[in-house]
């Protein structure tokens, strides 16, 4: 193996290298410099990235909108965690974590702050009695695979997605580490997709909304450019779920938002009404499914 590395008696921070999103990190938390966040005219303000981090919250409100729920209309601003926009003290009031996605949500009368993806997705759900099981068995099925999402999802991204894709340069430890994890988690989903048609049973929900963006995206050959290193399309059931959202529209909308770059009809930086995604998927050519 090479890249010997003898670690010092003490941990010291000199090893970040060049690497744009290694240097972005700090050992230490909070506002770096003074900002306040905009704050548009609905009740849920969003700060994000179309991150799959992000695109979960996103999706959930487009998904919220299709059923007509006026309610859910949101002002969505973009987060450039690249220009380090995580760290603004506006931001840092709302997640003292500095992480996207972060929600301002307004509607009680007083500022409500909710961060980390999967918490903003409860209290959507719950907030709108949507794609979230009332009790029973259902509910702890979702909570399940809602949790599961979260404690994985950072072995592909800060972990398989870091090394095979970003870190400047490939390494075989850490790539074959997080390539056999991954594969064990698509085998994971694979056999829970072969029982049931969405991932905690038969009604689509939030877990589904948390898995989607990483690892529908991921079998879709949206992430890492790992399609074919992973030999994705053999996580046959994945696949045909994969497919199966990216048919909706609240997933086709939602994917697209707090986006920067990419075909210019998956990029809206920014969010305030209907119309700032309608105008980007006309541009969507006939030939893109
Ligand atoms: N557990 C968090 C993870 C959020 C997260 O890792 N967000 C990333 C983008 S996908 C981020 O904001 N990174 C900026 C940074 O690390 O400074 C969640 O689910 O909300």
């Amino acid at each position: 193996m090479t890249n010997q590395y003898t670690p010092p008696k003490v941990w010291q921070n000199n090893t970040n290298g060049a690497n744009k999103w290694a240097n972005i990190n700090s050992p230490d938390s909070g506002a770096r410099f003074d900002k306040e966040l905009p704050v548009g005219k609905h009740a849920l303000q969003l700060y994000s990235l179309g991150t799959p981090n992000g695109q979960k919250v996103t999706i959930l409100l487009e998904e919220l909108l299709a059923l007509g729920i006026k309610e859910a209309e949101y002002d969505a601003y973009l987060i450039n965690i690249g220009e380090k926009d995580q760290f603004s003290s506006g931001f840092v009031a709302v997640n003292p974590n500095s992480k996207i996605p972060a929600l301002l949500d307004k509607s009680a009368g007083e500022d409500e702050t909710v961060f980390e993806s999967a918490s903003i997705l409860v209290h959507l759900a719950e907030k709108f009695n949507q794609f979230l099981p009332k009790d029973g068995k259902a509910r702890t099925q979702t909570f399940n695979w809602l949790f599961w999402a979260q404690g994985s999802a950072p072995f592909l991204g800060g972990g398989f997605g870091h090394f095979y894709a970003y870190a400047d340069e490939k390494q075989e430890y850490p790539i074959n580490r997080f390539a056999m994890e991954v594969k064990r988690q698509l085998d994971v989903l694979d056999k829970q997709l072969a029982k049931n048609t969405f991932i905690a049973g038969e009604e689509y929900s939030i877990a589904d909304i948390a898995i989607w963006p990483w690892y529908g995206n991921l079998v879709l050959g949206n992430l890492y450019d790992a399609a074919e290193f992973l030999e994705v399309e053999s996580y046959t059931n994945v696949v045909r779920w994969a497919k199966l959202l990216e048919t909706r529209e609240g997933v086709q909308r939602g994917r697209i938002i707090n986006r920067s770059w990419g075909e210019e009809w998956e990029q809206v930086p920014e969010r305030h009404c209907a119309q700032d995604i309608d105008k980007v998927l006309k541009l969507r050519p006939s030939t893109v499914k």
